[in-house]
């Protein structure tokens, strides 16, 4: 620490935050001609928007360095957020919201002769995620500083994130998203902050003077574990967190022997090998493909971030008892379930807890939250795998097991189906570890993401579970989304427009205080700003499509919009095969029918797993439709179908607020919660949808007139399997004209769609030809309000006045009050 008598220099200089416009731009000029090495004759878009993105990063620091200076010093109970995936999209314009720099910065950069919005695009996405799961955690991570909890998220950082997608001929075509190409300035290396990381070895055990059982692991490889820290600001307060990403470097940089005699590329085969455990993002939504290099990665992760937390822990000197006290780890799905284990080992192993104490503390500590049921998704890992690569590991697993199955063995004895049915390895050949076991059993709380899901998971995957440890260990917490990107963000206009009503932008802090616009639902004038606002949103997706897709899209027709990943339980295929007959019915319509008839702009966007034939194939099928319906001169205006190429979460944020109608038609009980539905209503786009995830909830908030379901529920979904699979259900009349047209070739060659038909005329594993008829009337339902433009607009507005349950602070104060414990800590 520094000496008394230097303290007085470094307070006198001590770095402070930019205050006004000018503060910044000498900031930016300092940053362009220094960091940069740049000057007034050589500065680009890019140059500006790294110069400019330094200047808020350094005010960023100021805060983060505070808040961590508070937090240690009120050394109060932390929760650390385990999660693989951050899908965190672009951090400038979030920076400079939540750090309420917006207006100086953009008037700042003005006055140096640029376009905030011209550096905006610049950046690239952090795309360290799949989907909903990855973005939940981004929401979380800003909600968890918003709301001034002392919180931090760990994960990996990716060299590579999810690929970029471009469509050729139709297909999806992958290319690598190596978006570290310029340095980014939201990340700060910590270099001095080097964990080792073992894998593979062997272990022994032997008796000490004590007479105590002592085991080791040794023998392995080591890596290295690197941190990367990313300022995560709160809105409207100084708390600024952390989110530490790992990145994995090798223990030694070469093999000196091998270098010695000259071998040189076998001298660094060792250090690329180390490198590419963080490389690169697995790209599977819902699915688990149980590489060895995924379970390394999760491994490599979970170790670093408990190591970092103990080493946090260990520095107040507590008792081990009290870690629970001090500590709350989430883990987000089954992916870091590794940590259940590695806590139990360095407390029994390497700090000599006796084992029932250690488990404690672990149970106490961790809690688990659930975002599937699909069977294809839930983490099972072959014990041989384990074996060679963790056997340490594994060996405290038939532990924990074996002390389980006694427990379950008191409770119910003789019940040998039930402790089969429960044990975390699966008697399969090979053997598996049943990581959502594991978890269950390693914590203290599990919780589902909607209220139908978590009643799901406690009546069919972990029912058992329910019978062991009663009710009260399972519960829900509904997810929610960040207002602040999702709607100040993303919808300017909306958000100003509502603050005008509201009187401030404190419903960005509080959601429920969007409940003060619905007095002007039937208000005339608010109606015509309202709308006047959407159009503008659609001339924005217009322009966007305009120029990627290169055709024009008429902004007054009705925008439906299925963004998300593509996916069969998704059912994109059914909004096609939708559009397809929709297609054929104005091919057969008068010209005064056509003239009643609702112009429909059909938008479709999301990536396939490269592996997902059947997904691959849905995205060929809706560019081929696209390119025969928009060439079709008997059409005009009344269909276009576009397929939006790469959608990520800054495409999200141009697309949402632009639409008017959005699908989220999941066969019910597949979708765990969803959370786009949440962000096309909170910006005043209504939903067509089925009686999934948290549709109902959202149903249940802005009243059943507010939204257009459809379709089977989940409690009939297995008699319908059922059905399907024992006897031959007819097809869907409406549907079997539809695949009439797929093989007439309408479409291209009909064989390219062959077992996307044949799944649904087979078995229909996802009902579309059960729901058919049901969607097509909703359909049919959303023409005709649409032209009721009086009544549309005054239930969007409703709709949004009542979505303030869904921003994701509701969900971090549910998840701090009943499974963390935790206090919030004020940062002056
Ligand atoms: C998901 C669910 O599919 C989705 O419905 C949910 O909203 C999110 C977040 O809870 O989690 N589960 C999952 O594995 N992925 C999801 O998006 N990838």
């Amino acid at each position: 620490s520094i000496p008394a008598e230097s303290r007085q220099v470094w307070q006198k200089f001590g770095v402070k935050e930019f205050g006004g416009k000018e503060e910044f731009q000498q900031e930016f000029i300092r940053h362009v001609e220094t960091t940069l090495a740049r000057s007034i004759y050589n500065c680009d878009d890019l140059a500006a928007y790294q110069a400019a993105s330094q200047a808020i990063r350094d005010r960023l620091i100021i805060a983060w360095n505070k808040t961590q200076q508070k937090h240690t010093t009120k050394d109060q109970k932390r929760v650390y957020y385990l999660s693989l995936e951050f899908l965190m999209g672009r951090a400038m314009d979030n920076a400079m919201l939540n750090a309420g720099i917006k207006d100086i910065t953009k008037a700042g950069v003005a006055d140096l002769g640029f376009k905030i919005e011209d550096l905006l695009e610049q950046e690239p996405d952090a795309a360290l995620g799949n989907g909903g799961l990855g973005r939940l955690a981004a929401c979380f991570i800003d909600s968890i500083a918003s709301t001034n909890y002392p919180g931090w998220g760990y994960g990996l950082r990716y060299q590579y994130g999810i690929f970029k997608q471009r469509i050729v001929d139709g297909y999806q075509v992958e290319s690598p998203d190596y978006w570290l190409t310029f340095s980014n300035p939201w990340e700060i290396p910590r270099y001095e902050i080097q964990i080792d990381v073992m894998f593979y070895g062997y272990t022994r055990k032997y008796t000490n003077d004590d007479g105590k059982v002592v085991h080791v692991w040794e023998g392995g490889e080591q890596i290295q574990a690197v941190a990367y820290d990313v300022p995560v600001p709160g809105y409207g307060t100084e708390t600024t967190n952390n989110l530490r990403l790992w990145a994995s470097k090798p223990t030694r940089e070469f093999d000196f022997e091998k270098f010695n005699a000259g071998d040189y590329e076998s001298s660094v085969r060792e250090s690329q090998k180390a490198e590419t455990i963080s490389a690169v993002l697995y790209p599977n939504d819902n699915f688990y493909s149980g590489k060895e290099l995924r379970l390394k990665q999760q491994y490599f992760w979970v170790a670093a971030s408990l190591n970092d937390i103990i080493r946090r822990f260990k520095k107040t000197h507590r008792p081990w008892k009290e870690f629970p006290d001090q500590v709350a780890i989430q883990l987000n799905d089954t992916h870091p379930t590794l940590a259940v284990v590695e806590l139990q080992r360095i407390l029994v192993d390497m700090e000599g807890v006796e084992w029932d104490d250690a488990w404690n503390i672990v149970t106490n500590t961790f809690g688990y939250t659930n975002h599937t049921v699909l069977p294809e998704a839930l983490e099972k890992w072959p014990v041989p795998l384990f074996q060679n690569l963790l056997p340490r590991h594994l060996e405290i697993i038939y532990d924990i097991n074996l002390f389980f199955l006694q427990q379950v063995e008191k409770l119910f004895p003789k019940e040998r189906e039930l402790l089969a049915r429960v044990s975390i390895i699966e008697e399969s050949s090979p053997q598996q570890v049943r990581m959502a076991y594991l978890a269950i059993i390693g914590s203290h709380k599990v919780n589902g993401v909607a209220e139908l899901h978590s009643e799901l998971i406690k009546t069919t995957i972990f029912k058992d579970f329910v019978t062991i440890y009663g009710p009260d260990k399972f519960m829900n917490v509904t997810n929610g989304i960040t207002p602040r990107r999702w709607l100040h963000q993303a919808n300017p206009k909306l958000s100003n427009l509502i603050a005008s009503k509201v009187g401030s932008y404190d419903f960005l802090k509080d959601l429920n205080l969007l409940k003060k616009i619905e007095p002007f639902a039937h208000d005339p004038k608010f109606q015509d700003e309202w709308v006047a606002i959407k159009k503008f949103n659609k001339a924005r997706l217009a322009a966007h499509i305009k120029e990627h897709n290169g055709f024009d899209v008429n902004i007054d027709a009705l925008f439906d919009v299925q963004v998300k990943r593509i996916h069969e339980y998704k059912r994109q295929q059914m909004n096609i095969f939708g559009v397809i007959h929709r297609y054929l019915s104005i091919k057969t319509m008068t010209e005064e029918e056509k003239k009643e008839a609702t112009p429909r702009v059909c938008i479709f966007g999301g990536k396939s797993a490269p592996g997902y034939y059947m997904a691959k194939t849905i995205i060929k099928l809706i560019n081929a439709v696209s390119e025969v319906v928009n060439a079709d001169a008997d059409i005009g205006d009344l269909l276009k179908v576009v397929f939006i190429a790469d959608y990520n979460v800054s495409k999200a944020e141009i697309i949402i607020p632009a639409s008017d109608i959005s699908q989220h038609i999941s066969t019910a009980g597949t979708e765990a919660s969803g959370t786009s539905n949440m962000k096309f209503v909170l910006s005043g786009g209504l939903i067509l949808g089925t009686v999934d995830g948290a549709n109902i909830e959202i149903t249940r908030e802005v009243g059943e007139n507010n939204i257009f379901l459809f379709g089977h529920l989940a409690e009939s979904v297995e008699d319908l399997r059922h059905k399907h699979r024992f006897s031959k259900v007819p097809l869907d009349p409406n549907l079997e004209k539809v695949f009439e047209a797929i093989e007439s070739g309408m479409f291209g060659d009909h064989n390219i769609y062959g077992s996307l038909v044949s799944s649904v005329t087979g078995s229909d594993y996802y009902l579309v030809s059960d729901d058919f008829q049901s969607y097509l009337d909703a359909q049919k339902l959303v023409d005709q309000d649409f032209k009721n433009k009086d009544t549309w607009v005054s239930r969007s507005i409703t709709a949004v006045a009542n979505m303030g349950f869904f921003s994701s602070d509701r969900a971090i104060d549910e998840y701090a009050e009943s499974i963390w414990n935790i206090e919030p800590i004020a940062v002056e």
